[in-house]
């Protein structure tokens, strides 16, 4: 081997090594740095309509609004949700316990196209945290044709900011240049073109960046400073119609 081509072999195995560090996957840093903190598999039968019919510490935010509505359906093995959108008042909103600083959550999903406009909210809240409305911190949504990363604890979702916006809003006034600049750098938005294949989604937390990984690529990621929030107390979905969940596994990291 000739000087050149050693040059050319060490530069090709660096570009690889840099790479590779670019497109880690989740799934595997979760299960190898991580604590496996909450697991589902969904093989049960739910008890009822009610907001504990899910069982295993999940709770349906809106179910008892419509307590002869069943959204959340346990069939062979896997959560099936219909959310009464229009009844409720509100999308269908599910939640457990979660807890962690750095980590995050995989699953199983599948749009089951069973209606036109499907789409898939996921993400973390902390109510115990005030200066929060409703406590969201942080989300992913995947709409049919992207996927968007959201701050909300520094954005939207920041009691002052969402006040000051809300005003514009309230008065059908656009928001003034300096507002709608900083909620731009509160979030990303990558394409996808969505489905009715299962997928594995993972979506963590590191420092005050998050991640989104669709089958283990990365897909979308974004730092900003409220994905850095210390305590990720619940990962909540929000389902506006139908989308089937299967083995939702919680990693905490730090
Ligand atoms: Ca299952």
């Amino acid at each position: 081997m000739n000087l050149k081509t050693l040059l050319r072999s060490l530069l090709f195995i660096e570009l690889f090594t840099v790479g590779a560090a670019l497109h880690a996957d989740d799934t595997s840093w979760l299960q190898k740095t991580g604590k496996l903190i909450f697991r589902d598999e969904f093989e049960r039968e739910e008890d009822g309509n009610g907001m504990k019919a899910i069982g295993n510490g999940w709770e349906s935010a809106t179910a008892d609004r419509v307590p002869h509505l069943k959204m959340a359906d346990l069939d062979g093995g896997t959560l099936k949700i219909a959310s009464a959108t229009k009844e409720a008042g509100h999308a269908a909103h599910i939640h457990h316990e979660a807890g962690f600083t750095d980590g995050g959550v995989v699953f199983r999903f599948k749009f089951p196209g069973l209606n036109a406009a499907e789409s898939l909210q996921l993400g973390f809240v902390d109510r115990e945290t005030p200066g929060i409305h409703a406590g969201h911190l942080c989300y992913a949504t995947l709409a049919s044709g992207n996927v968007t990363l959201i701050d909300h604890k520094t954005g939207v979702m920041n009691l002052e900011i969402r006040k000051r916006r809300q005003s514009y809003i309230d008065r059908k006034e656009p928001l003034p240049a300096d507002l709608e600049a900083l909620l731009k750098t509160k979030q990303t938005t990558a394409p996808w073109k969505a489905d009715n294949a299962w997928h594995e989604i993972s979506l963590v937390t590191e420092g005050d960046e998050m991640r989104f990984s669709l089958d283990g690529e990365v897909v979308a990621r974004h730092r900003s400073e409220g994905f850095a929030h210390p305590m990720k107390r619940w990962f909540s979905f929000l389902i506006p119609s139908t989308v089937w969940i299967d083995d939702v596994k919680i990693f905490k990291v730090r």
